[in-house]
């Protein structure tokens, strides 16, 4: 089956020009001018640009007594229509749960997919299955580890199983992730909010301050630089985090940072909230912050020091949410946003001038394909490259509302949020998936991504790094007695 994208400006990460795009089997076959034959999809007035990637999902989770609210179909189904086509899901071993299984409970849940998927492992506990595990996850194709610094007693790992952990990782080529809060502060912090009478959702933010992960993400990038691993920051929110990033990245080192979409267009003042569902539907960790630290994400995504925007798309139900009343503490902890990061950011990055169209892509598609080793199958309007594509309606406008949306939640954080850019057409390895504007998935057409690891290039830059090889010291003048 031919399909022909016919009238539309081809934007890449590199650059901007006008193209038709010829699509078989799934992949694009040519990109010129005049391209004729087959099923024509008209793009004039559009941007043709590579489908956006989210990397950071969490589908059908086990989380905090529940489980996410989104799964593999309606998570899909919501990235697709706003122009997401790829997505990068967590597996989560619980304790004591070997990799594989855990990778397998993901596999039974994705078959219903309408695009196509990968996933990051989660390193929720440490021993020596754990060691083998993550050797045998590389093979399977899943290269890219997430750690919890936070969520003590569940999911949190501390410093010396993540060090052991990242030299594994690094010796097996494969990427380190951090969830990077302090997780020993959080809970004193939560201890004492809940004693103090300060249950309602805003104890939510005051129990994870700025420096909580400012200080954990400091300690995650020295602990993988001692490693030799490279490292990708999940969910940086604010400036404290933002500024060892830079630091890092200036000194050489592979560290990447990923903001979400939520923490770049909300704030703090949400928690403030007078109704008490309005607030505890935005408890998230990190929590949003104020002005001052989105200003300083937005400035990362323009200089090049953070690299990718996600959503960490973990959707509960205002049902689930009311788990936390009277304890701020049993809220589960999460929000949506797959369906919007793509007009949202559009709207807020190149609708205000801080990001060209080709930055856009950078940090919605081809930076996060490079970093996980999907480029060029993904992220990529080039001959060869699978043909997951947006074709973007810059003129294009709607409100956000949740009573128009895909995701299966009763609300949206961004309601009543005027956006410019939506998509006149979504293709899934060529499949329309967006027809007009009009959302037409199918369940099942999405595949399993493995990606591999690449020990050559995928290793930190560490001026220190000669000091994990010990050498011998012929020393002489040692004193004959000690002191
Ligand atoms: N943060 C959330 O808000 N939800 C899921 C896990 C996480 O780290
Ligand atoms: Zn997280
Ligand atoms: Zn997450
Ligand atoms: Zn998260």
């Amino acid at each position: 089956m031919t399909t022909i994208i016919k009238n539309g400006t081809v934007v890449t990460a590199d650059l901007s020009y006008k193209a038709d795009v010829r699509i078989e089997n799934g992949k694009i076959t040519e990109i010129g001018q005049g391209l004729k034959g087959g099923t024509e999809l008209d793009a004039t007035g559009c941007y043709v640009m590579p489908g956006g990637i989210d990397p950071h999902t969490h589908l059908e989770m086990p989380f905090m007594g529940t489980y996410s609210a989104d799964d593999f179909e309606s998570g899909t189904r919501a990235a697709l229509s706003g122009g997401t086509t790829m997505v990068v899901d967590f597996v989560l071993p619980g304790q004591g749960q070997g990799l594989m299984d855990a990778a397998q409970m993901w596999h039974n849940k994705s078959g219903r997919a309408n695009c196509d998927y990968s996933y990051h492992m989660a390193v929720t506990w440490w021993g020596e299955k754990v060691w083998e595990g993550i050797a045998d996850s590389v093979k399977a194709g899943i290269t890219s580890f997430k750690h919890f610094m936070a969520y003590k007693g569940a999911l949190m790992v501390n410093d010396d199983e993540l060090f052991s952990s990242f030299r594994r990782v690094g010796d097996l080529g494969g990427l380190a992730m951090v969830h990077a809060e302090n997780g020993d502060v959080v809970a004193e912090l939560t201890a004492k909010l809940l004693a103090e009478g300060n249950t309602g959702p805003e104890g939510h933010a005051y129990s994870r301050p700025p420096q909580v992960e400012g200080e954990a993400t400091n300690r995650a990038i020295m602990i993988a630089d001692m490693a030799g691993v490279p490292l990708y920051v999940v969910h940086v929110s604010c400036e404290d985090a933002h500024e060892a990033i830079r630091r890092a990245r200036a000194a050489g080192k592979r560290v990447w940072g990923e903001p979400l979409i939520q923490h770049l267009t909300l704030d703090e003042s949400e928690y403030f909230h007078p109704d008490w569902d309005h607030a505890a539907r935005r408890v998230m960790s990190p929590p949003f912050r104020n002005k001052e630290h989105q200003a300083s994400l937005w400035a990362g995504l323009m200089s090049g020091s953070l690299s990718v925007v996600a959503t960490d798309h973990c959707a509960f139900t205002t049902e689930q949410k009311r788990f936390g009343v009277g304890n701020f503490a049993k809220i589960p902890n999460g929000t949506g946003g797959l369906e919007d990061r793509i007009p949202m950011l559009w709207t807020h990055g190149v609708g205000t001038g801080r990001l060209t169209p080709n930055e856009f892509v950078a940090v919605t598609s081809t930076n996060i394909a490079k970093i996980l080793n999907l480029y060029p199958k993904k992220g990529a309007v080039l001959v060869g490259a699978d043909a997951d594509l947006v074709v973007l309606d810059p003129e294009k406008e709607k409100v956000i509302s949740a009573s128009t949306q895909q995701s299966a939640i009763d609300y949206n954080v961004f309601e009543g949020q005027k956006v410019k850019g939506l998509p006149r057409y979504v293709l899934t390895r060529g499949q329309v998936a967006v027809d007009d504007g009009a959302v037409k998935t199918q369940e099942g057409h999405g595949k399993f991504v493995g990606r591999e690891a690449r020990p050559a290039v995928n290793r930190a830059l560490s001026q220190w790094k000669d000091l994990t090889a010990p050498r011998p010291v012929v020393r002489t003048g040692i004193p004959a007695t000690g002191v």
